[in-house]
């Protein structure tokens, strides 16, 4: 870990000189570890240079780049912070992303991201939804913010068939029903009491759930009830499907997309790979490498990790036969028998640099 601090180092200190900053090393020393690892990382580095590993690289980066690679020294709940704020914030709500993330969340991550919140940027999160939303939606995502999810693993059959026409009856209105009870549904109720009353709304209507909320209802609230509706139904078509629309079309919805692989990279993502094959013909790592680029295009795909079948041999082979830090060790070595003679003796340095 001495020797990576070194690299981190020296990758950063290149930015404060204004050369380029090593971005190869400073991916591939961050990504290739746990989360545990990382602080481990840090606190070395702290010792060894006294100076906080996240604020150097905050100040060594930039753009989408500094929010992928210093994300990964936070803890998800600032991460989430930082995107629910970005969302908040623009000249309009995106209120996309703020869905997307909140949407998402269980009830232990939004009290996380509520303390976060509070503490990062000294505002009461909730505070700060209800007075940039309004409408419908507004008031789900307030609601959703009071972590009131049914942590019962119990189904109540009873309770899904009444749900179930409830939602029918307000989705089915001629002239748009009042959506207050779909919201209590979609925002209080367990999963698993989610899916008995999908079932049922299936067998009710001779439709699902989500080509109704699709064809029925529009805007946001729409959106809000898409999502949790499909993560219910299959989280990992529902990410395959959210990092396509993130991508599609011109441009890309970078907030959308960094907050998808950050979120799924450490454990969902192997599955998310092929179910994102399979549903639009090419790879996800294909796609990113289309919409991306530079240091933030390889950050994304350092994460996300190559394709499984043909592709992942030829990467990897090539990574392992390259050899790690040979130059660089050598050269930083030179450096160090260079610049600090006094106290301690490098010896293992200076036998390298009279090699
Ligand atoms: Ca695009």
């Amino acid at each position: 870990m001495d020797k990576e601090c070194e690299r981190l180092n020296g990758a950063m200190d290149r930015a404060m000189r204004g050369l380029r900053t090593d971005d190869k090393a400073i991916i591939e020393i961050l990504t290739n570890k746990s989360d545990e690892q990382r602080k481990e990382l840090s606190a070395k580095y702290k010792e060894l240079y006294q100076e906080d590993l996240l604020d150097s690289l905050e100040r060594a980066t930039a753009g989408n780049f500094r929010k992928v690679i210093c994300g990964l020294l936070k803890s998800p709940a600032q991460v989430n912070a930082g995107y629910v704020k970005d969302a908040l914030e623009g000249f309009r709500v995106d209120y996309e992303a703020l869905i997307g993330v909140i949407c998402v969340l269980n009830n232990e991550e939004i009290k996380a991201l509520k303390e976060a919140y509070h503490e990062e940027f000294g505002k009461k999160l909730e505070e700060h939804v209800r007075s940039r939303t309004s409408g419908d939606v507004g008031t789900m995502l307030v609601s959703l913010l009071q972590a009131n999810r049914s942590e019962s693993t119990e189904v109540d059959e009873g309770q899904a068939k009444t749900d179930a026409q409830e939602l029918k009856n307000v989705f089915y209105a001629t002239f748009g029903g009042d959506k207050s009870v779909p919201i209590t549904i979609f925002v209080n109720r367990s999963y698993d009491q989610l899916r008995a009353t999908f079932n049922e709304y299936a067998t009710l209507t001779n439709s699902t759930i989500l080509a109704d909320i699709e064809s029925k209802l529009s805007g946001n609230l729409a959106k809000a009830f898409l999502t949790i509706g499909s993560l219910v139904i299959d989280d990992v078509k529902y990410y395959a499907k959210t990092l396509y629309d993130s991508m599609k079309g011109l441009g890309t919805r970078d907030a959308i997309l960094m907050f998808v692989v950050t979120r799924t990279y450490r454990t969902k993502m192997k599955e998310i790979k092929p179910a994102y094959l399979k549903e639009y013909g090419e790879t996800l790592t294909s796609w990113i490498e289309d919409d991306t680029s530079g240091a933030y295009k390889r950050s994304l795909l350092a994460l996300v990790g190559p394709e499984g079948g043909e592709e992942a041999p030829a990467e990897s082979t090539d990574q392992a036969a390259k050899p790690e830090t040979q130059d660089q060790g050598q050269e930083q070595a030179t450096e160090q028998a260079a610049e600090a003679p006094a106290e301690e003796p490098p010896a293992e340095a200076t036998e390298q640099a009279a090699e």
